[in-house]
């Protein structure tokens, strides 16, 4: 990194050294995140002992993928006995911290870290890291794009696709990596340079007390930050914004009012000003569609040029963004109305930024599985903007209670049906608009499969 000129001042600290050469180190877990981990240590010299809640049965990949290493794997029972011998835990993002195997870890006082703790122990590369519970994804990869029209190489990886660990032995410039509250858990020496929260709302309820406890594992993106690096924050959520006064790291900030110093909206124009200098972005050249991804950015500014992107280089590549699948993607437009996939809204802040994203009439499919929390925040904007309201999933019911004298509603058995019912609700200049406010895995693997589905069903139409 010597060679790139940034904004922040050079690292000054030692990271922890870890040697995993002849070390047992327990992955628990063993999908996408725990394989990754598994081929990582033990091209490092250690042995891995692979346990995973599923029975043997389901697990005939990772069985394949781990059978040619050092591993001893455990399926369908958990046992703290396995715990004997172990050096450290590494949780897939998916573990809750009550598993038995890491309550008993932390008792026995054996290191628990999650992957991407453990991946940027052996990072070379300096990392922007960016949370919030919407626009992650979005955000990541504008990032990684504004990064590489600079002429930097940097990956966009971590809680998206490819996990953060499998980048560790290539080599890149930057690395931009999208973490999520379950990651950041087990983190304490996780250090990114520049560290992004974009905003907080009600998710993984099933996971967390509440607001702020699902809030406090995201603020740890910038537990290990020093004086010399960037923390970006939003100024319009009071939630993260409350986080400024209580960081280590510089703040710069992002919001739809203006500031000395940080990005707004002035007009129609995004301004970032900072550093003696003010640039500005039309919001009519960016190809993003939606208030949010004003919002994403803002942000996306505020870190780019934090690492020493040239502005008109940060610009060119927001001009140029696409957009990301499965989040506000346009479909096609059929007999008048346009259908977009947004499988990926699957809490109700996403949903509530989604709908606002529009000003023709919804026809909204919802539903899923249900994470917890309320659906009630819904209830005006569905009102206003919603024709029909379409739901599905083991949610519906609770949706339909929470939603149905908001819009016309009703529910249907699966996602064709849905389409069908979508079809025959909408008019000429209408939306039809996926956005469930659920997680999929009632019907689907993950959202990936429930918005491909949806695309196909469409497009059959
Ligand atoms: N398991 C156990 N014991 C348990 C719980 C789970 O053994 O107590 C096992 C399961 O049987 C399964 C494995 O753990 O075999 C699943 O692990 P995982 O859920 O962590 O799945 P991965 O494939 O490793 O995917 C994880 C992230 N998953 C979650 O956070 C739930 C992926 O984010 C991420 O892309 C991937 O690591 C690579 O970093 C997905 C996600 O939904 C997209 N994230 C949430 C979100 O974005 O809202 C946070």
């Amino acid at each position: 990194m010597a060679s790139v000129a940034t904004n922040l001042e050079p690292v000054t600290d030692g990271k922890p050294v870890m040697e995993l050469k002849g070390k047992n180190i327990m992955v628990l877990g063993l999908a996408r995140t725990g394989l990754a981990v598994a081929r990582f240590v033990t091209r490092r010299g250690a042995a891995v002992v692979g346990v995973d809640a599923r029975a043997a049965e389901e697990m005939a990949q990772a069985r394949a993928a781990l059978a040619p290493l050092p591993a001893v794997c455990h399926f369908g029972v958990e046992n703290t006995a396995w715990l004997d011998g172990v050096d450290a835990v590494v949780p897939s993002p998916g573990v809750p911290r009550d598993n038995p195997l890491l309550v008993e870890a932390a008792q026995r006082g054996i290191e628990v870290l999650s992957e991407i703790e453990l991946a940027a122990r052996f990072a070379s590369m300096p990392l922007v890291a960016v949370t919030g519970t919407n626009g992650k994804t979005t955000t990541t990869s504008l990032l990684a794009a504004m990064l590489e029209a600079a002429g930097l190489r940097a990956f966009a990886g971590g809680n998206i696709g490819k996990p953060f660990i499998d980048h560790v032995d290539e080599t890149w410039d930057w690395g931009v990596v999208e973490v999520s509250s379950f990651q950041l858990e087990w983190v304490r020496d996780f250090r990114p340079r520049i560290a992004l929260f974009l905003n907080l709302s009600e998710d993984h309820l099933d996971r967390y007390d509440g607001l702020d406890g699902y809030g406090a594992a995201k603020a740890r993106i910038f537990a290990a930050q020093q004086p010399g690096d960037v923390a970006v924050l939003n100024r319009d959520d009071p939630w993260v914004w409350d986080l400024r006064g209580r960081l280590t790291a510089r703040v710069v900030s992002f919001g739809w009012s203006e500031v000395a110093e940080g990005a707004f909206v002035a007009g129609d124009e995004i301004v970032w000003r900072g550093e003696g200098a003010e640039e500005r972005l039309p919001l009519r050249e960016l190809r993003l569609r939606g208030v949010h991804n004003v919002e994403n950015v803002m942000a996306g500014l505020c870190a780019a040029r934090a690492a020493g992107v040239a502005a008109c280089a940060a610009a060119t590549a927001a001009r140029r963004f696409p957009g990301i699948e499965h989040r506000l993607e346009f479909v096609r437009e059929l007999s008048g109305a346009r259908y977009y996939n947004d499988s990926k809204g699957t809490n109700v802040g996403a949903v509530e930024k989604s709908l606002a994203s529009f000003r023709e009439p919804v026809v909204l499919i919802a539903g899923g599985v249900h994470k917890g929390g309320s659906y009630d925040a819904l209830a005006p904007l569905v009102r206003e903007r919603v024709r029909t309201l379409i739901l599905l999933g083991a949610s519906a019911p609770l949706m339909r209670t929470a939603l149905g004298a908001s819009a016309d509603t009703v529910v249907v058995p699966d996602l064709a049906a849905a389409v069908h019912a979508a079809r025959a609700a909408a008019r000429p200049g209408d939306v039809v608009l996926l956005s469930p406010a659920c997680s999929s895995f009632d019907m689907f693997e993950n959202y990936a499969e429930r918005g491909r589905a949806f695309k196909e069903l469409v497009q059959a139409l």
